[in-house]
């Protein structure tokens, strides 16, 4: 173990093998200079995890093997030294000859672990076998990481077998689609490679999960704001009577007003968003150009995808006391669904496009010579569900998106076919009708501006769909 006496590992390998991404998806930092040019990593840099203000487990950035044959003729000439890695460091110090190896082994001269990322879409070169046994003569604890960069599977058996014979553990480790689950997989394998760091790894992984359910939670706080404030949001203009010369400027305050309505509740969700971006620690960010993320929120697009379906609407508005327009009678939708709750259903407002009066009616009150306009709270029974869909398919996003993937990183394979827009998308379509009741309640009470006793469920429900999100099944919808 090297300095701070906690697990600490040495990412090696060829150039441009992928060793910066794998730190960076791993110690969560999208800062770490990742680039397609292959020498971008210069110096052995520490990145230490720090959970609560401690430092968990470090990873160490190398730049990647030079002269690899050099280094294992040195090795292989040297094996009665004992400790190889720390051999060579000293030996090679003063020598500038040898710089650049003496700062890729000093770490392991210290005493890390090593970590061998190899890209499992090339064939297995010569200078691949080289660098596996020189690292397999350090005698340190090591494991493999089979990091595909292109998708194509021809070599990973080979691959598998040949990393298996230096290796401890050797393990498929995507650094650009890699989930928290899967670097929880991670640092479980790594117990393997060194029984001594068995107890703190296991302290590490405790620290992460923690931590993990810390950010659920933290998420959760931020959706609910993001519900109570949106569902109560107004604004208003007072005009004095005697500006309003005609209808048109009644028409035209009211169309400002709209404009200035869906503006507030646009910033609303765009400040959530960067919250929610904060707890799980992005700052680079690149969206697809066509992901649903992008479009307005009032688009029809949004209104579309997202939001609860008919069926469900019709549900959450019985539930929520609003009058549907067709009697519905609840206990119809237990489990069975009446065949007069689908009719209800479908005769209910087409579902698309959430602007205007859709959205909330402006009132207009004369008093003394002034005529005041308010617009507010949303009274559209679909919006919550539409915003609830949305920042939850951002929080799959900042869950799911690992910080390895570079915001620059727009290649082909990333992007979402259009055709995947006219689908339904949400989260909220797969509530339970309880759940949908629960909320719809905590919705209703809040837009009377009433503390809601349901705000404690809402979280429970809430707290569990983020849990779902971070789960290693999360589909595409992720990638939006
Ligand atoms: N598609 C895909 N590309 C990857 C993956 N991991 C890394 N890359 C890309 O591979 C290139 C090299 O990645 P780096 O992480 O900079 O590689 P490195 O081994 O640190 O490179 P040097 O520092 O130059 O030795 C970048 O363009 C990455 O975006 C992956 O899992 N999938
Ligand atoms: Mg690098």
């Amino acid at each position: 173990m090297a300095r701070e006496d906690i697990p600490t590992l040495a990412i090696m390998g060829h150039p441009n093998a992928g060793k910066s991404s794998v730190v960076a998806t791993l110690t969560e930092n999208d800062r770490i200079k990742i680039d397609k040019r292959a020498g971008t990593t210069t110096s052995s840099d520490h990145y230490p995890v720090v959970v609560d203000g401690k430092p968990v487990i470090a990873f160490i950035d190398t730049p990647g093997f030079q002269n690899p044959s050099d280094i294992l003729e040195w090795f292989q000439t040297h094996e009665q030294d004992g400790d190889l890695a720390r051999a060579f460091v000293a030996a090679f110090r003063h020598d500038p000859m040898y710089s650049h190896d003496v700062a890729l082994l000093e770490p392991v001269a210290e005493g890390a672990g090593i970590i061998l990322v190899v890209d499992g879409s090339k064939r297995i070169k010569e200078k691949d076998r080289t660098e596996m046994e020189l690292l397999r003569l350090s005698a340190r604890p090591r494991m493999a990481i089979l990091n595909n960069l292109s998708n194509n599977q021809k070599f990973m058996a080979s691959w598998q077998d040949a990393l298996a014979k230096s290796f401890n553990s050797v393990r498929e480790f995507n650094a650009h689609r890699a989930t928290y689950a899967e670097r929880i997989k991670l640092l479980n394998a790594l117990k393997s490679i060194d029984q001594r760091w068995e107890p703190q790894l296991e302290d590490t992984i405790e620290a992460f999960s923690h931590d993990w359910e810390r950010r659920i939670d933290a998420s959760v706080t931020s959706i609910i704001g993001l519900l109570k404030e949106a569902l109560t949001y107004r604004v208003n203009r007072v005009v004095r009577v005697s500006e309003l010369q005609s209808e048109a400027d009644r028409q035209d305050i009211q169309a400002r007003l709209q404009q200035a309505f869906q503006d507030g509740l646009r910033k609303l969700e765009a400040d959530t968003q960067a919250e929610v971006r904060a707890h799980f620690r992005h700052n680079v960010w690149n969206l697809p150009p066509d992901s649903l993320l992008q479009k307005d929120l009032f688009s029809d697009e949004v209104g579309k995808a997202l939001g609860l379906n008919r069926l469900q609407m019709a549900l959450a508005g019985a539930a929520a006391g609003a009058t549907t327009g067709v009697g519905i009678d609840l206990s119809l939708a237990g489990g069975s669904l009446g065949a007069g709750l689908l009719i209800g259903a479908t005769a209910g407002s087409l579902l698309g496009a959430l602007s205007g009066a859709a959205l909330a009616k402006v009132d207009i009150q004369r008093t003394l010579g002034v005529e005041r306009f308010s617009l507010g709270p949303v009274s559209s029974q679909r919006f919550p569900f539409i915003l609830l869909d949305r920042i939850l398919l951002y929080c799959a996003r900042a869950m799911n998106w690992s910080h390895g993937r570079k915001a620059a990183d727009d290649s082909a394979h990333n992007r979402v076919p259009e055709r995947a827009l006219k689908k339904k998308r949400g989260f909220t379509e797969e509530l339970t009708s309880d759940q949908l009741k629960t909320l719809s309640k905590f919705f209703a009470d809040t837009r009377k501006g009433k503390d809601s006793k349901f705000e404690d469920d809402s979280r429970q429900i809430l707290a569990e769909l983020l849990r779902g999100l971070s789960s290693s099944e999360i589909d595409s919808r992720a990638e939006l």
